[in-house]
């Protein structure tokens, strides 16, 4: 069987778990629960980072011992994962007995082979980054990293002679091109060994660091945080302990981590490896940095929102699904309530929301809420089958690529299609024509099995949703226990009852969720001239309405701008358009026009604009559009 073998990093264990640490266990669980779909043995590791100077520090300000603070801290941390959903394998931490073995043993075997020797070291060391300097990395006599103060030291420290390694280590990287990504952090790396390489200080005087692994040839010291950390990667697979699970587990087959820690993973790691003579693990990974706009949470407003505080306003589902959805591993994202509700409402609410919510009504209403028993192969689900086939393929391409977004957006195409099968088929139509009852089942049939379909593949990314999908067309067991066989088209027997249930992903209202200064709307957009071609599935991502204007008025201090106040059916919106010198307020009052619904709000001249309004210009002129007949407000437009 295959073995997929995914760790995130061991947090440290002296701040509380944040954004950060929950994008990368979500990623690796995300990934963990797409292997073992895929049929793959996966073995899911995270776990705590928990020697050091910083942990003993922060332990003393609580006026608590280093192990009753790092207990605490580890619940905090398990706390989230239970919380997130995260399904990891083992929960490592560094001061466990199994752990301890490892480093000592490892430590001893390389100081045998003649690889860590002592030397007196002298040079300017910074308490904060618990790192010695040269007198010319200073910069005005402070830390180059923090401008921190520095002591000047000298004592006798040990040292891995990793400088030794360096060009095995540049032909494995060259030689391997996945076993450092993206490309832009394995050049980053390759860069960094254009210098020399110099050897590691792996020890710290016991005076001066108490709480670490002791040396087990010089007890007047204690490991390095990050020499004893890095091993825990080999510790959880079974090294020393289970010959078994180390076989079976080790080289891992990826580390994922963020790019801060990028140096100690692809240098320090292999080179320890190296020198234990153990196989290096297939890939490392560096994700991107979450920046989080304090402006578009709210915080200058005094009504901060913490990106984990959506997790209880819209569930964690949602919130997992914003993770691997907006960001490109790989690169810097910035995380604002904005986006993360454009994408609720939007992809989450009205796309999928809506497919799963109409499917299970046309069931009951249409068929007497049994599924039909159909030939999944009928030539009108060709559409359905075809696109879930592409979705799969796109997944198993993307899944390797560690391309999150890319899994998204296959699985809306598929939601997207089935909406669209809807409009085409029109299944009410169908329902009022006896004669057409055998195309009626077959439409129903279709959406229940990529409604089947659609749990299987999202129930990585949304477990509790994708079960609430699962258990609405009346299929039994845990969708998360599905394997790979399930996946394929038709496995939908027909003849079991959907069951409606509340709707998925219900109205949240953020009372900061709307009005931002910063986004750069213009008064002239919408009207640029340039044409380019988009899908039909980009075309779909717009929701057209028609709207009739209740109020009208001029913007103060904007000659072209006017303010209306539109009826859009379920609510009342505002919107500022650029049209003060085509029409008079008073004279669009009544009227009806047609708008962009889901367009992100915008602050136009310090008034806010919740939407768009469509007009065609040519030559000075402009028109408004609007429907032919007396559509109610609300009315889509496709
Ligand atoms: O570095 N965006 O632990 P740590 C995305 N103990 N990810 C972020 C992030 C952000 N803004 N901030 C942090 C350590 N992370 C060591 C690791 S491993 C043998 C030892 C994530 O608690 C990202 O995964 O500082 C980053 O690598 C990790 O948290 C750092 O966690």
């Amino acid at each position: 069987m295959n073995t997929f073998f995914i760790t995130t990093p061991i947090y440290y264990a002296n701040g509380e778990p944040h954004l950060g640490h929950a994008y990368t266990t979500t990623v690796a669980d995300v990934l963990a629960r797409y292997h073992r779909l895929m049929g793959h043995d996966v073995l899911f590791l995270t776990g705590m980072d928990e020697h050091g100077q910083k942990v003993e520090l922060a332990a003393r300000e609580r006026n608590t011992s280093p192990q009753d603070f790092v207990d605490q801290m580890a619940l905090a941390f398990r706390a989230l994962w239970e919380r997130l959903g995260i399904s990891h394998d083992d929960f490592i931490r560094t001061t466990e007995g199994r752990h301890q073995h490892v480093v000592t043993e490892a430590l001893q075997r390389v100081y045998d082979a003649g690889e860590i020797y002592s030397s007196d070291y002298e040079g300017w060391y910074s308490v904060y980054e618990e790192q010695f300097f040269t007198e010319k990395d200073l910069v005005d006599g402070k830390d180059p990293i923090g401008g921190r103060e520095v002591v000047q030291l000298s004592e006798k420290n040990y040292f891995f002679k990793m400088s030794a390694y360096q060009e095995w280590l540049i032909d494995h990287i060259v030689a391997h091109p996945e076993f450092i990504q993206p490309v832009t952090r394995r050049n980053e790396i390759l860069g960094f060994l254009r210098q020399p390489l110099g050897d590691l200080c792996i020890s710290r005087p016991k005076a001066r660091v108490a709480w670490g692994i002791p040396l087990p040839f010089d007890q007047d010291y204690v490991t390095y945080v990050w020499f004893d950390a890095l091993l825990n990667y080999v510790t959880a697979a079974g090294y020393l302990s289970n010959e078994k699970a180390y076989s079976r587990w080790w080289p891992a087959s990826c580390h994922l981590i963020g790019k801060d820690i990028l140096t100690t993973h692809c240098v320090y790691w292999p080179t320890m490896l190296k020198a234990m003579g153990l196989p290096l693990p297939e890939t490392i990974m560096a994700h991107g940095y979450w920046l989080v706009d304090a402006e578009k949470m709210g915080k200058s407003r005094g009504n901060a929102v913490e990106p984990l505080d959506l997790v209880e306003s819209h569930g964690v589902d949602a919130f997992r699904y914003y993770l691997v959805r907006e960001m490109t591993v790989g690169q810097d994202s910035t995380f604002t309530v904005e986006s993360f509700q454009a994408r609720y409402n939007g992809e989450l609410a009205n796309d999928l929301g809506n497919l799963v919510n109409r499917s299970i009504v046309m069931a009951e209403r249409y068929v007497g809420g049994r599924l039909p028993v159909v030939d999944p192969l009928h030539p009108d689900l060709d559409p359905l089958r075809l696109r879930a086939e592409e979705t799969a393929s796109t997944i198993a391409q993307a899944l390797p690529a560690y391309d999150t977004v890319a899994i998204v957006e296959a699985i809306l195409s598929l939601v997207r299609e089935a909406n669209r099968f809807i409009e085409a088929k029109e299944p009410w139509a169908l329902a009022k024509d006896e004669t057409r009852r055998s195309d009626l089942e077959t439409v129903i049939y279709g959406l229940g099995e990529t409604l089947r379909q659609l749990a299987l593949w999202l129930a990585p990314i949304m477990p509790e949703k994708s079960h609430a999908i699962w258990n609405q067309i009346g299929c039994e067991g845990d969708v998360a226990n599905a394997r790979k066989d399930a996946l394929v088209w038709g496995g939908l027997p027909g003849g079991q009852s959907v069951r409606k249930m509340d709707p998925l992903f219900p109205k949240v209202d953020l009372e900061e969720s709307a009005t931002e200064e910063s986004t750069e709307q213009t008064e002239e957009q919408g009207m640029a001239e340039e044409s380019t071609t988009i899908s039909f599935d980009e075309f779909q991502k717009l929701d057209l309405r028609v709207a009739i204007v209740k109020t009208a008025e001029k913007v103060e201090g904007a000659d072209r701008l006017l303010k209306l106040q539109i009826d859009l059916g379920s609510e009342e919106r505002q919107l500022v358009a650029g049209v003060a010198q085509h029409y008079e307020a008073e004279s669009l009052v009544g009227r009806r026009i047609v708008v962009v619904a889901n367009l992100e709000p915008a602050t136009i001249r310090g008034v806010e604009s919740q939407g768009m309004l469509l007009a065609a210009s040519a030559d000075g002129q402009l028109g408004l559009l609007a429907p032919d007949s007396d559509l109610p407000a609300g009315a889509r437009v496709s």
